[in-house]
This record gives C-alpha cells, structure tokens and sequence, in this order.
C-alpha cells in the first residue's frame, strides 16, 4: 500500500523511490493499515531524524526507540524505498513489532540528483555531516545560485509481522546555500534553503518550523493520514 504525501507543484513523486508513488494515493481520511497499530517501532539509528519522528509520530501512537543492541543493516538495496523496507524488515524482525523506517536523500540538480541515495556517505565517510557538507559546497562551488536547486525526499516504510506494509513520501523543493547557516537540524540542513521559506536554512528554523515543510513531516503526516490516526 502505497500513499504520497502532499509536493509543492512539480515535486517530483517517484524517482529515487522504486515506484512509491506509483501505487495507488489513498483518500484523505480512508485506513489504510487497518487495524493500525497501537505502538512503533522506529528503525532509525539517526538521533536527528529520531527527534523529528517522535515529535511528529508521538502524539497519534507510542513510539519506541530502536534497540541499541541491534546491529547496523547494511543499506544496500540502491533505492530509498528498497532501502528504507530493509530496515523496517530488519527491526520488526528483531522485535516482533511493528517497525517504521525512513530513508531519505538529497538532490541536487547540477549534480544530476547526487548524492540521492548515498546521501550519508558523500564526504568519503560514513555519517560525517561536516565531510558531506564540504564536498557538496566544493562541487558547487562554480554553480551560480540560481542552478544550485535540490529537494530533499524522504520514503518511509511501515512493516507489521503480519506481513501488512505501507509506503510514504515527501519532498520540499528548494537551493543549495553558498555557505552553512544556523545550528539547529542535522546532516544537510545547514545549506538547504527550503522555496517555502524566508530565505532561512532548515538548520536556522526550529524543529516545529522545518516539520511543517519538510520533506520527513510531508512523509510522516501522509503516513498518519493512512493510519487513520
Ligand atoms: P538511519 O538509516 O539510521 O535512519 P541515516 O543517517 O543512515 O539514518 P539516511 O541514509 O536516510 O539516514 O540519511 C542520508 C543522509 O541524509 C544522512 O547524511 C543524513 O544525515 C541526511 N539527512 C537525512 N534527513 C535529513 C534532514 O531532514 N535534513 C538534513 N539532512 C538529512
């Protein structure tokens, strides 16, 4: 089962994400994961992502974190969505729980999409946000403001051991920042300058600021949508 979150005219909806679009778009009040689940998983080992989920999640359902004890998955699937589903499959296995997995990339239009999919190992190291940044401010260091356009997109994947499945995505549009600004966020978001903001970065917004736009808080609120929650 597949449900988009709301894009900002043009937004691309499909690409990067195996098809995730290409299923059928839920009503807007219509379960779709029926019965939903009365508690989740999340599989991320991300502390920014973690806040972000549970701030948006934790209201509709209660939200577990991800067991230190279990291993790093190997993402290796090549897709958002292929990868995002390895992880869901991977903690509910671990769990017997219902599992949520986000797995999310940046692309940058003079780049032809990089780093996409293999956002988080762009700087040479994996999970190094400064590395990632300074090699993405270094190839676009001839790239003049208005071709440095990206979107972030972010597929989560729900998982029940029952074998149910459901798929969300969201994307925001917007440019790649000369130079960093702000402290708050995580991973890219000192030079992403969302279109539907005031020129901030996500890293300059606070948290509640960035959900209301970005692409994790689309995924998510089509996600809650599906759950009928
Ligand atoms: P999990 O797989 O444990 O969830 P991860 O950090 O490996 O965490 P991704 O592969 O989805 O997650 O992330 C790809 C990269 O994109 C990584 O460097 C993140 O820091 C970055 N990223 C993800 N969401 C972001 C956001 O909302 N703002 C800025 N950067 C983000």
């Amino acid at each position: 089962m597949v449900a988009s979150g709301s894009h900002p005219p043009g937004a691309g909806a499909g690409a990067g994400a195996g098809g995730a679009s290409s299923g059928r778009r839920t009503g807007p009040c219509e379960p779709v994961f029926d019965p939903p689940p009365e508690r989740i998983v999340l599989a991320t080992a991300n502390a920014g992502k973690h806040a972000e989920l549970v701030a948006l999640l934790g209201g509709h359902v209660d939200v577990i974190a991800r067991p230190p004890e279990i291993g790093e998955v190997i993402e290796d699937a090549g897709t958002l969505v292929g990868n995002a589903r390895l992880k869901a499959r991977a903690i509910m296995s671990a769990t017997g729980e219902v599992a949520l997995a986000d797995d999310t990339g940046l692309e940058v239009d003079a780049l032809d999409g990089r780093p996409g999919v293999d956002s988080s190992s762009f700087g040479g190291v994996d999970h190094d946000d400064a590395r990632n940044i300074d090699r993405l401010l270094r190839e676009l260091r001839d790239v003049p403001g208005p071709e440095r356009t990206a979107r972030f997109r972010t597929v989560l994947v729900l998982v029940a051991p029952d074998g149910r499945e459901l798929v969300t995505e969201g994307v925001v549009e917007g440019t790649i920042a000369i130079g960093r600004s702000g402290v708050d966020g995580f991973g890219y978001d000192p030079v992403f300058v969302p279109d539907e903001g005031d020129g901030r970065t996500f890293a300059d917004m606070t948290r509640a600021q960035k959900s209301a736009i970005s692409h994790r808080g689309r995924a998510l609120r089509a996600l809650v949508v599906a759950l009928g929650r």
